[in-house]
């Protein structure tokens, strides 16, 4: 089972503030759409005049002038996603947690029809929190996936292998996990739009395309076929922060104050989750979209702010600052617990 709760930020602001139910609200950023900053999501009402996620504010601003634009409340949305999972975990312990709005849920070992334990998953969450979800059931993870974007809001979708041809073939390849903006576009240069059309490329000539290991993904993707299991636990990588500013920027000081302020932000966090880190990583986005990076993999294992500032440092100061920055992040990565 796939959940994915419905305009998951915009419903926790129309459930707490009721006087925006049906109307068209848009959040992002820090809520003011003429300054820069991206849609992070817009309810079912603003998406009507086209605005959506990761479009910029002003953009939405212009489509929909009339739109209530609200800040990101973090905090509330992840108070309000962690009512949701203990929901799921009390149905089934086998839970993959993929994001602040959705998760596998693996029912196969519950004795009742899959429908009734949507339905009842549906109830508790509209109950506990007075948010609707959407619910795709499958096989496996990828057709669930599928399936509970095709009826949103509040849907709830069964697909069976026996349905891949009729009610999957017909979809975008967008619709596929993994294959993204790029991979849609070099598969469009060979005149291939849909799953279906994907699922008559032979392996040979996916692999050759996009080489051994994603080229069978596709192939058997693209019959519906998924053996990956639910992962109940995973291990950071890296941990991140960036900035971008209110307005490109040469200032040295303030790019330096932003980095440090940045470095401290991570190290609460790998301190909050219990991690050290080794390599620090520092970017630079200038005006002109050009993106800049500087590493630095310090002899041990440290979440001292002071180490991982003074390589932040050091890492910026060997990006020349000709241009104005538009960008700043800092990642430490080379994690352990
Ligand atoms: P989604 O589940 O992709 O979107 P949604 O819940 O808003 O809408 P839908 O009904 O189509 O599922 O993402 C969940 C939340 O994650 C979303 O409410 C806001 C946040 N988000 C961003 O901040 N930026 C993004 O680009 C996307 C896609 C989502
Ligand atoms: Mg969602």
């Amino acid at each position: 089972m796939h959940i994915d709760m419905d305009a998951f930020f915009a419903s926790v602001e129309q459930k707490r503030h009721p006087e925006l139910i049906g109307k068209p609200v848009v959040i992002g950023g820090d809520g003011d759409p003429t300054k820069r900053g991206v849609v992070s999501t817009a309810s079912y009402e603003a998406r009507k005049f086209g605005i959506h996620s990761a479009m910029p504010l002003r953009t939405a601003y212009k489509l929909c002038p009339y739109a209530v634009f609200l800040p990101v409340d973090y905090d509330e949305y992840m108070r309000v996603s962690k009512i949701v999972k203990n929901i799921l975990k009390g149905i089934s312990p086998v839970m993959e947690d993929v994001g602040i709005d959705e998760a596998f849920l693996d029912i196969s070992q519950i004795e009742r029809p899959s429908e009734e334990i949507a339905n009842e998953i549906k109830k508790t969450i509209k109950d506990e929190t007075g948010l609707t979800c959407s619910i795709g059931i499958a096989p496996n993870k990828l057709l669930a996936k599928i399936a509970s974007d095709m009826q949103k809001p509040d849907g709830l979708t069964i697909l069976t292998e026996k349905d891949v041809v009729e009610r999957i073939w017909p979809l975008p390849v967008r619709k596929l996990q993994g294959v993204g903006p790029k991979t849609e576009a070099h598969l469009k240069g060979i005149g291939i739009t849909t799953i279906g059309e994907l699922a008559s490329m032979s392996v040979d000539e996916l692999i050759e395309h996009f080489g051994k290991s994603f080229g069978h993904y596709l192939y058997e993707a693209s019959r519906g076929i998924d053996e990956s299991s639910l992962i109940t636990h995973w291990e950071p990588k890296s941990t991140s922060r960036e900035v971008t500013f209110q307005k490109d920027t040469d200032h040295w000081q303030f790019i330096a104050k932003t980095l440090a302020g940045l470095s401290r932000e991570v190290v609460d966090d790998m301190r909050q989750t219990g991690y050290m880190g080794k390599t620090v990583t520092v970017k630079i986005k200038f005006h002109d979209f050009r993106v800049v990076t500087r590493a630095k993999t310090l002899d041990n294992y440290t979440v001292s702010l002071e180490e991982i500032r003074k390589a932040a440092f050091e890492c910026l100061g060997r990006i020349e600052l000709k241009k104005k920055v538009r960008l700043i992040g800092i990642r430490v990565g080379n994690l352990k617990k």
